[in-house]
Formats: C-alpha cells, structure tokens, sequence
C-alpha cells in the first residue's frame, strides 16, 4: 500500500497575513460605523471556539448540515456525477465532510481532497487526520483568503465538487457573496460542480438565540476577534468593557453581529500607531450571517452564471445544500 502524507501549500505567509489585518483594521476602525471583516475571528482560539458554537444546543446549523450529509451524501455524490476530487473551502475541522468523502470512497472514485482555509494550523490539522483517516487519499491543502487567492486552488484529478459548507457563503456582503460565485463559476469545467450549504429564514427567536447562546460562547467567539487585535496588532481592548449584541435584521434577511462599547473609552493600537474612541452603547459590527430561501439562491446562481441542480433539506427544512453547476 502506498502510504501518503499531506501536501499544504501556504499563500498566505505570516508577513502577508500581517499586512491584510493592518489593512482592514485600519479601514475598518477609521469607518463611520465601525467594522471589522468576520475572517479575523479564526486564530487557534477563535476556531476551538466555532467548534464549541457547532455543539450547542441553540445553535441549529451543524446538526442539521449533519444531517443531510449523514442522509444523503451518497445522492448527493451521484447527482454531482461522481467526482474525483473535493475542494472545500473554508474546510476548518472538516468534521461533517467525513460523510462526503466516505460516499466518493465508498462508491470507489475518490482521488484528491483540497481542503482550503485561512487559518494554517487547523488545515495543517485536518489534512493530517484525513491521510490517516482514507488510506490512498490524496490530501493537497491550501492556507489561502479563498476571497483573493481562489484561483490558485490546486486541480486535482478528473472532475470535481467544490463544497463551501457550513453556511459561510452567509458571512460574506451581498457584492463580495456575487463576486465570489462568479470566480467559482470562472473555475468549474465541464462536468465540475458547487456544493453550497445555507442556513434558511426561519423565525426571529431561533435565529437570535443561535447567534446569542445562555452558555456565552458565542459571545466570547465575538469577543476573541479583540483579542486577536490584542496579540497581533499590540491593542489595549478590554474585552469586558464590550458586549455581545446579536440582532436578526428582517429586511436584509440577516444577522447582524456587533459589539457594543459599554464605556466611554479609548483604544490604542501600537502597530498602527492608532488611538480610536469608543462612545458609551457604540456599535461595532464584527459580521453578518445571511439567511436564504431557495428562490434567492436560484437567482444569486443565475445573477452569476450558474444553474441550480439539486436541493437537499433537513427534515425539518432549517438548512439547506445546493447543487449548482454553470448555466446552460
Ligand atoms: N466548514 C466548517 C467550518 C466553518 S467556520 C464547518 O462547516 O463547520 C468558517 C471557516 O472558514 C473557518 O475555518 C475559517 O478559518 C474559514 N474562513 C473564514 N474566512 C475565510 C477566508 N476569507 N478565506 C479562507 N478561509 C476562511
Ligand atoms: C462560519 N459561519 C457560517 C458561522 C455563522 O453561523 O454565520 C459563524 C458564526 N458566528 C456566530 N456563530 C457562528
């Protein structure tokens, strides 16, 4: 048997990673309102803290992508043309890909697993369990922003499934989600396809209390991207002097994520050689969690090339999966 081991190309190095979080944090905090990008959430501490947010009760989305891809990764697969290869992007721990991959095992074309995400440790992690986890897999991962680097995605072999799970396409503003779905359309072949999961509208109370657990993890996932700010950019932020504000917004169909200021303050971040105010009960949006109905996927597929092609739901019809391949 031959035995592989991982390959983990980095385009992201330290130094560049560095010079995008100034970047953002220094345009994000000088904003009239504050803002900061969602993807600084995921240093080590921000992804053990999403995997603690994907086990709480409250927090419905994981179970029910589980529950699909335990049901019907196989139809899936099939209905996809029985890829070769996977690409998952912003794969984290991988853990409900597991059903995907032992589907393309189990009906003999798995090849190629590429799992991309930002942050390196946890890539670094997962492809080394999934070498060990399918003897004969080839596991070509990419530390990459899947946002700017999305063309330099590794082909694998034969045709393949693009999966961007676990509802992340709903973290991204309208222009950037379009601009997004177009360069996955620039990159299938024929014969390639998207797997994309997305939480569904549902009522206001669910949905708060998913992004707003009794347990405060979800507060201290918002909470760590201050202190990711603390360790990288050499902040002062004192994360108690903030709250965690999570509020359904009905008209634009989504979260809003914030942190309130609960003082009168002033941060100083060295790095950028910055001092910015805070007023009492002020509002810093940290992300936004888009929710969807099937019509609006099918036209964000059309708006940017692609066809929808299949719909998998949970029983309960909370989450959903979709196939999607290029128009006509
Ligand atoms: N797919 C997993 C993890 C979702 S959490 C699941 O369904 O449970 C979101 C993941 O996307 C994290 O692992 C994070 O590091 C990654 N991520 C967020 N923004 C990213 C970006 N711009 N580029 C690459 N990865 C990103
Ligand atoms: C990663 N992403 C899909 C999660 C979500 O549900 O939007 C991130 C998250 N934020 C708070 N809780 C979970």
């Amino acid at each position: 048997m031959t035995i592989r081991t991982a390959r983990l190309d980095v385009h992201l190095t330290p130094a560049d990673a560095h010079v995008a979080l100034r970047t953002d944090v220094l345009l994000g905090l000088t904003a009239q309102p504050k803002q900061l990008p969602p993807k600084y959430f995921y240093d080590a501490r921000g992804s053990e803290l999403f995997d603690e947010i994907t086990r709480l009760d409250e927090y419905y989305p994981t179970r029910a992508e589980r529950e699909i891809l335990t049901t019907r990764s196989a139809e899936i697969h099939a209905a996809a043309g029985c890829p070769e290869t996977l690409v998952e992007l912003g794969s984290g721990s991988a853990a409900k890909t597991r059903h995907l991959l032992s589907a393309m095992r189990d009906c003999g074309s798995l090849d190629t697993y590429v799992p991309v995400d930002i942050s390196e440790e946890i890539t670094q992690r997962t492809a080394a369990e999934l070498v060990e986890e399918y003897p004969g897999l080839n596991v070509h991962g990419l530390v990459c922003d899947f946002e700017q680097h999305l063309e330099r995605v590794p082909h694998g072999s034969g045709t393949r499934m693009i999966a961007f799970l676990g509802g992340t396409i709903g973290n991204l503003y309208p222009r950037q989600r379009h601009a997004f779905l177009e360069r996955i359309r620039a990159l299938l072949g024929p014969g390639d396809h998207l797997l994309l999961g997305t939480d569904l509208i549902k009522d206001r109370a669910r949905l708060e209390a998913a992004y707003d657990d009794a347990a405060g993890v979800t507060a201290e996932f918002n909470k760590n991207v201050l202190a990711v700010l603390n360790n990288q950019l050499g902040a002062d932020f004192d994360l108690d002097a903030f709250e965690h504000v999570a509020r359904y917004d009905e008209e634009a169909e989504r979260m809003d994520i914030r942190l309130r200021s609960l003082a009168d303050q002033d941060v100083r971040l060295d790095d950028l050689d910055l001092e910015i105010h805070f007023g009492t009960e002020e509002e810093m949006r940290t992300e936004i969690s888009t929710k969807f109905t099937r019509e609006r996927i099918a036209a964000a597929y059309d708006g940017a090339g692609l066809e929808l092609r299949g719909w998998f739901t949970d029983a309960a019809g909370d989450y959903a999966l979709s196939l999607a391949a290029p128009a006509g």
